[in-house]
């Protein structure tokens, strides 16, 4: 096998202590802006911003960086409309039975039901992909590592990327959502992760009224 081949590291930057602390506190504030949107504004978003949020969500860190992710952006409204249709089909049967009574109950607050209509509004929708194995070639499989974790990382900074350019997300999970792979024809080496819609607000756009857990109570110091 061939020598591992390194170069300098050259991106890294040193800030000085003040530096970081203003740093931190202000992707800290940046970060507790962004909020789930289901309330849509129809209005097209520029191409590029997404081609920038998805090169930097590639750049996330992964198992033997063999990046088992793949994401598909779907701004044709015949499409959104399929994937729309399937998954309020699937949302009907999951708030009718699927979901029991706890769940639905954790969920009241969410203010959310079967009808997703901002499949259909939202400008873009990002179907996101994990790769379970890679394809070589010939055909034959290659073994991938820590898959879920890999794409939820890359999810987040996404998701974090996108919010920083000024767009507002939903991470939406109807269940199960094999329709994906249908609709949008991928490889049997790939089982849809998460469906992202993407867009701007709406004018009228309100979102519950809900807290994040204090420092105290997510994490310990020792
Ligand atoms: N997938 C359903 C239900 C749902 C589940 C969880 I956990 C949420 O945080 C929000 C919704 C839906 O999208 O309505």
């Amino acid at each position: 096998m061939e020598k591992p081949s390194f170069i300098p590291l050259k991106e890294y930057e040193q800030y000085s202590e003040s530096e970081m602390i203003e740093r931190s506190e202000w992707i800290m504030k940046e970060l507790q802006r962004r909020r789930s949107v289901r309330d849509f504004s129809s209005k097209p978003i520029p191409p590029k911003v997404i081609e920038h949020c998805l090169t930097a969500a590639g750049t996330a860190p992964n198992g033997a960086n063999l990046q088992p992710w793949h994401f598909v952006v779907i701004t044709d409204p015949k499409i959104k409309k399929k994937v729309r249709e399937a998954a309020e089909i699937e949302e009907k049967q999951f708030y009718e039975s699927r979901a029991g009574e706890e769940w639905l109950d954790d969920l009241h607050p969410l203010g959310t039901d079967h009808n997703k209509p901002f499949l259909e509004s939202a400008p873009a929708l990002i179907a996101i992909f994990s790769q379970s194995y890679g394809l070589k070639n010939d055909g034959s499989k290659k073994k991938h590592y820590y898959v879920k974790e890999s794409v939820g990382i890359a999810t987040g900074m996404l998701i974090t990327a996108l919010h920083h350019s000024g767009l507002a997300t939903l991470t939406h999970t109807p269940s199960p959502m094999g329709f994906l792979t249908e609709i949008l024809k991928r490889p049997e080496n790939e089982r849809a992760f998460l469906l992202l819609v993407v867009g701007y607000p709406a004018d009228d756009a309100t979102v519950p009224d809900i807290e994040k857990k204090s420092l105290e109570e997510i994490a310990t110091f020792k």
